[in-house]
């Protein structure tokens, strides 16, 4: 049965509905995350280049002293003192200036007239040192430009504390370090000496074109989650929001394809309902008279399945209308082209539901299928079982009116079974009873059922209707039956149930 969901298909689904959830969620959360470190360069990148720039303009500053003040060294300390006061007091970032001859510091803005022996290499690129204080304010950073020219040198200071100001104030939330050759200042005003820490996130590093020191920003650990925590809530949220709603769209989808009705609907564009035939005969000589047209679903995986195990769930769906139509023309197209052969009207009966008789569709399908056929070379039979019959409303009868016009014929299904009055029989134009198989099989048998069977045919008789008998098996049951005068026969006696190749083949045997 192709209509059963096994367990592990449904452990399947599940997963197809979770990962189709939790798949935008996850690449969307990998774009957020890429997103926020791209943020953060970009913020790193920016803030590094700021505090170049300010770093320049107050190198700037101690520079100029120093340029102003070159021109003085070798002179008298006594004599420019005051001139080395000058540029203390004039520049912002000038904290100190002393002059140079050789390598002998020989006078200073604090102190006048002083000795302390210069070495260029603590300079980075001869230029520029970064001291964690000297004897005046130890532990405090300074940074010491130097400019020379042979015997001639200047050294400005800049205090400290201008600089880890800017890595404070610039930097804010982001890391800054400021280095200057073998040392490090930190925002903290801490002078370090040896490699600087790596910055784990979004590390920029950037170069002053003019001065010899770098700048480095950066995040500590976990701040790209700490960013989109902080930022990006509403964006998660829609995130979720996508992922349920592809989750329900995934879940919805699946469901439907999995769904009976919709396994019915695939079949019946897959045009998997086809027509098998069982010949009908003629009571007297047993010549085939026509047949029955019984649905078969030949399901790709299932194999021929049968129509007890579908037809209650299509009338129940609906579905039965458009495959009986399909079922109509597929006959029609099978047997029309040999209908110029027949001798007399083939009788081609059709299942038809109580459904199926709710509008006049059934007319115009009718028509079509009479259409197909050279004309007076068939007899449509509809036939509608005994246990569901048709309630007489304005349009059913409408519809039987037409149908008896078409010139289509009607048949009770399964006789004996239901109940339908005598008064039904005439309201409905009905022009056949089928016997039902069981009446047929107690031939012989069953006294009871044997009564029954009599009172049938007496009755289709008495009310002029034609007679069908189903389910004839053996030749007693053949032969009573047609000592009986029933005007048709049907049953594996005469031919079971077969594909349109094979009763095309056997018609042309008879
Ligand atoms: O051929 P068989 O065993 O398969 O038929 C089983 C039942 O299915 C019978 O009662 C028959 O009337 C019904 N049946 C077969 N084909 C159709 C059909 O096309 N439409 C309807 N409504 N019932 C059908
Ligand atoms: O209800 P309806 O008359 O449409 O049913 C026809 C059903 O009877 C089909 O399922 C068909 O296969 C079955 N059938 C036809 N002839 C015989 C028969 O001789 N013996 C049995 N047991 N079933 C038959
Ligand atoms: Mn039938």
């Amino acid at each position: 049965m192709p209509l059963k969901a096994k367990a592990h298909q449904r452990n399947l689904r599940v997963a197809i509905t979770l990962v189709s959830g939790l798949l935008p969620i996850l690449l969307g959360a990998v774009i957020l995350y890429w997103q926020a470190e791209r943020t953060l360069k970009q913020g790193t990148e920016q803030t590094a280049h700021e505090a170049i720039r300010q770093f320049d303009l107050m190198l700037d500053n101690t520079a100029h002293a120093a340029q102003i003040l070159l021109p003085l060294a070798g002179q008298n300390c006594k004599d420019v003192t005051l001139a080395l006061r000058e540029q203390v007091t004039r520049r912002p970032f000038v904290r100190s200036t002393n002059l140079v001859w050789g390598d002998d510091l020989y006078c200073s803005s604090l102190f006048g007239e002083y000795h302390e022996v210069v070495n260029p290499g603590d300079y980075t690129l001869g230029g520029l040192w970064l001291m964690n204080g000297n004897p005046v304010t130890p532990n405090t950073a300074l940074l010491v430009y130097r400019l020379s020219e042979g015997k001639k040198g200047v050294l400005t200071t800049l205090d400290g504390y201008h600089l880890s100001n800017i890595l404070r104030l610039i930097g804010r939330k982001t890391t800054l370090l400021l280095q200057v050759g073998p040392d490090w200042l930190s925002a903290d005003g801490k002078v370090h000496k040896g490699e600087r820490p790596e910055l784990p996130v979004a590390q920029s590093t950037e170069l002053s074109e003019n001065y010899a020191f770098t700048v480095s920003a950066g995040f500590p650990e976990g701040e790209t989650w700490r960013y989109m925590s902080s930022e990006y809530p509403p964006l998660f949220s829609l995130l979720i929001f996508f992922g349920v709603i592809s989750g329900s769209i995934v879940h919805f989808l699946q469901k439907r394809a999995m769904s009976p009705t919709h396994e019915m609907q695939r079949a019946l564009e897959a045009s998997e309902f086809i027509p098998y035939f069982q010949p009908v005969v003629h009571g007297d000589s047993k010549r085939w008279a026509g047949c029955e047209v019984l649905m078969r679903w030949k399901h790709p995986k299932e194999g021929l399945v049968r129509p007890d195990l579908f037809i209650p769930f299509a009338e129940h769906t609906g579905l039965i209308v458009p495959m009986t139509r399909s079922l109509m023309k597929q006959t029609a197209a099978l047997l029309a082209p040999q209908s110029a052969s027949f001798s007399e009207p083939f009788h081609i009966g059709i299942n038809i539901t109580a459904s199926h008789c709710q509008d006049l569709v059934l007319v115009k399908d009718c028509r079509e299928f009479l259409d197909a056929f050279a004309p007076g070379s068939v007899h449509l039979v509809l036939e509608l079982t005994e246990r569901e019959l048709i309630s007489p409303t304005a349009t059913t009868l409408q519809l039987f009116e037409q149908l008896h016009e078409l010139g289509v014929k009607m048949a009770i299904d399964d006789f004996g079974t239901g109940h339908s009055s005598l008064g039904y029989l005439r309201q409905f134009n009905v022009d056949f009873l089928k016997i039902d198989q069981s009446f047929v099989a107690m031939i012989g048998i069953d006294t009871l059922s044997s009564h029954i069977l009599d009172s049938i045919i007496e009755l289709a008789g008495k009310l002029d209707l034609a007679l069908v008998a189903e389910g004839v098996e053996t030749e007693e049951q053949s032969d009573y039956l047609s000592d009986q005068r029933v005007n048709f026969l049907q049953g594996y006696l005469y031919g079971k149930p077969m594909s349109g190749a094979e009763f095309i083949s056997a018609l042309s045997d008879y």
